[in-house]
C-alpha cells in the first residue's frame, strides 16, 4: 500500500525500530502520523519529540485508531491484539513497513525467509552481489528497517523477511523469494506451526523467481507462472537447481551435476551452513552474477557473530556460541552440524521457550550430547522434556550453568550455547545473551 498526503492520520502502532523509521519516513514526505504504543514510556518517545514534536504519541486505543486513514502495525504487535481486531473490523486498512516499501521501490528485491538461517543468508547474499558489483541495500528483520534503506541509491535490495512482517505483506512481487527451511517456533504468537508456516509463504506471492528446499513438505501454493529453483541436501537432478552430493568422503556443494565447491573449504562449519550457502548461491545465480565470484565469496565468508562463533579453547574444551539458535530447529542444527564422534559435548540450553515443544530435541542429544546444562525461566520444562534422554542438571541463571561446566569439562569436548529458547527472561536480546556468554567464559577460565 502506498500511503500519501491525505486527511486522515496515517497511525503507527509500536515505536520500535520500525516505528522510528515509518516516522522518519511520513516526515521526509511531510505525511501527517500519530503514533501509539502499548508501553506508557516507550524507550523511543523522546527521539520521536526531536523528529516530529507535532506528532502524538499515546497508548494503544481502538478509539483513535478507528479514526485512522491507515495503522503502520509494526511487527512485534500481534495482528490479533484487542484493539487492532477493533479498527480492521472497523474497516482501516493495516499496511507495514515492508508492505510500504514494496510498494515504493522499482529495483528488483531478495526477499528471504524460513524458521533458521535468515541472517546468515541475508547477510552471505549481500557480499555475493556486492563482489559481483552491485550496490546492495541489506535490510529487513536482519536490523535495518527497510524504510531507512530508501535514503541511499542502491540498485538491489536483499531483505530478511520474519512471518510477524509477513503477516502485513499483500503482494510482495519480490524478483527473488526464498524460504530457507520450516520448524515450529513462535508458538506463543501462533495457535498452530501451520499458521506460522502459513505467514511465511506470503513471501511467495507474486515473485519472478521462488526458491525452495526440496526437503521441506509444506503446500506453499506457489503461482504457474513463478520459475521455481529448488536447493536441498540431496543431489540435484535438474541442472538449474543445487544440491549436495558425498565424494570420497567429502561433501560437495553442486549445481546440477557441476561440482561448485566442498564444504571443508568454507569457514562456516555444518551441514545446516552448507544449505545456507547453497540457497544463496541459488539466489545469486538469478542475478547472473560471475559464478567464481559467488563462489569465492562463500569461501571467505566468516558468518555473523553468535552463530556458531568458535570462541577459543578454554580449559582444553572447545567453545562454540550459538546465542541465535533462540528454538529447537536452530538448536538441532547446530548440534548435528558442530558434533564430531569422538569428543563429548556438553550443550547449554535455556531461556524463554515461546512455546517450543522440546521433544524434537531428544533423539539429538541422545545421539550427540555428553549431558545438557539448563538455566532460565522455562529450565524445568526442558528437562522434562529431555532427562530421559541424556544427563541433565539445572541452574538459575546462566554464570551459575557455566560454573558447572567449568568444574566438569573435560579436554577434548565440544560446550555449545545454543540455548534454543528467546533470550528476554535474563537478557535484552540474543546478542546481549551471546556477550554475556563470551564474558562469563573468560571470567571462569581466564
Ligand atoms: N509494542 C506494542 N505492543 C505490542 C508489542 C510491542 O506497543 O504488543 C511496542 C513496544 O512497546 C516497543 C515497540 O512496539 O515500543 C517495539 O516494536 P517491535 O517489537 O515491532 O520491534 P522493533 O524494534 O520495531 O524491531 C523489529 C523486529 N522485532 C520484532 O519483530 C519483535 C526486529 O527483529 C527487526 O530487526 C526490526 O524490526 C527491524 O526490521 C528482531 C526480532 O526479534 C531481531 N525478530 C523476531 C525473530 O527474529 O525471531 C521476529
Ligand atoms: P535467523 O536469522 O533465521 O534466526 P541465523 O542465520 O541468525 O538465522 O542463524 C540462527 C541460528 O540458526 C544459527 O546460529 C544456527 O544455530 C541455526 N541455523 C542456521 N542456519 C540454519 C539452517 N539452514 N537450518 C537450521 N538451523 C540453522
Amino acid at each position: 500500500m502506498k500511503i500519501e498526503k491525505e486527511e486522515k492520520l496515517s497511525v503507527i502502532v509500536g515505536l520500535g525500530k520500525t516505528g522510528m523509521s515509518c516516522a522518519r519516513y511520513f516526515v521526509r514526505k511531510g505525511i501527517p502520523f500519530a503514533v501509539q504504543d502499548s508501553n506508557v514510556a516507550p524507550t523511543r518517545a523522546a527521539e520521536l519529540r526531536d523528529l516530529a514534536p507535532q506528532a502524538s504519541l499515546s497508548l494503544l486505543n481502538s478509539e483513535a485508531l478507528c479514526k485512522a486513514g491507515v495503522i503502520v502495525l509494526s511487527p512485534g504487535v500481534p495482528l490479533a491484539t484487542r484493539e487492532i481486531q477493533t479498527a480492521q473490523a472497523a474497516g482501516i486498512p493495516i499496511t507495514g513497513d515492508i508492505n510500504m516499501f514494496l510498494h515504493l521501490v522499482d529495483q528488483p528485491i531478495v526477499a528471504i525467509t524460513g524458521s533458521n538461517g535468515k541472517s546468515t543468508v541475508t547477510a552471505l547474499v549481500g557480499e555475493i552481489l556486492t563482489n559481483g558489483g552491485l550496490a546492495v541495500g541489506v535490510g529487513g528483520n536482519i536490523g535495518t528497517p527497510c524504510l531507512d534503506l530508501l535514503d541511499k541509491r542502491f540498485e538491489v535490495f536483499v531483505l530478511e523477511l520474519s512471518s510477524y512482517q509477513l503477516e502485513v505483506v499483500e503482494a510482495a512481487g519480490c524478483k527473488v523469494a526464498a524460504v530457507l527451511n520450516l520448524s515450529p517456533d513462535h508458538l506463543d504468537r501462533y495457535e498452530s506451526a501451520e499458521a506460522y508456516y502459513t505467514a511465511k509463504a506470503r513471501i511467495y506471492k507474486g515473485a519472478q523467481v521462488a526458491i525452495v528446499n526440496r526437503q521441506v513438505n509444506f503446500d506453499f501454493k506457489i503461482a504457474a507462472d513463478t520459475k521455481v529453483v529448488s536447493f536441498g541436501e540431496d543431489s540435484p537432478v535438474h541442472p538449474d537447481d543445487y544440491g549436495l552430493r558425498v565424494n570420497g568422503g567429502r561433501t560437495a556443494l553442486m549445481r546440477g551435476q557441476k561440482e561448485l565447491l566442498t564444504l571443508d573449504q568454507m569457514q562456516l562449519k555444518g551441514r545446516h551452513n552448507a544449505m545456507n550457502a547453497l540457497a544463496a548461491l541459488a539466489i545469486c545465480d538469478q542475478f547472473a552474477i560471475n559464478p567464481v565470484t559467488a563462489i569465492n565469496t562463500v569461501i571467505a565468508y566468516a558468518g555473523l557473530p553468535h552463530r556458531s562463533e568458535f570462541m577459543g579453547i578454554f580449559g582444553g574444551a572447545e567453545f562454540v556460541n550459538d546465542s541465535k539458535a533462540t528454538n529447537p530447529g536452530a538448536t538441532s542444527a547446530a548440534v548435528q552440524g558442530l558434533a564430531q564422534p569422538d569428543r563429548p559435548m556438553l550443550l547449554i540450553l535455556g531461556g524463554e521457550s515461546k512455546g517450543a515443544d522440546f521433544s524434537a530435541l531428544q533423539m539429538v542429544v541422545k545421539a550427540h550430547v555428553a549431558k545438557v546444562f539448563l538455566y532460565g525461566a522455562d529450565s524445568s520444562l526442558i528437562k522434562n522434556a529431555l532427562a530421559e534422554f541424556v544427563a541433565c542438571e539445572e541452574f538459575d541463571t546462566l554464570a551459575n550453568a557455566i560454573q558447572g561446566i567449568a568444574t566438569e569439562v573435560a579436554p577434548n569436548s565440544i560446550v555449545l550455547f545454543a540455548p534454543a529458547c528467546a533470550s528476554f527472561d535474563q537478557f535484552d536480546n540474543f546478542e546481549h545473551r551471546g556477550r554475556e556468554f563470551k564474558r562469563l567464559v573468560m571470567e571462569a577460565f581466564l
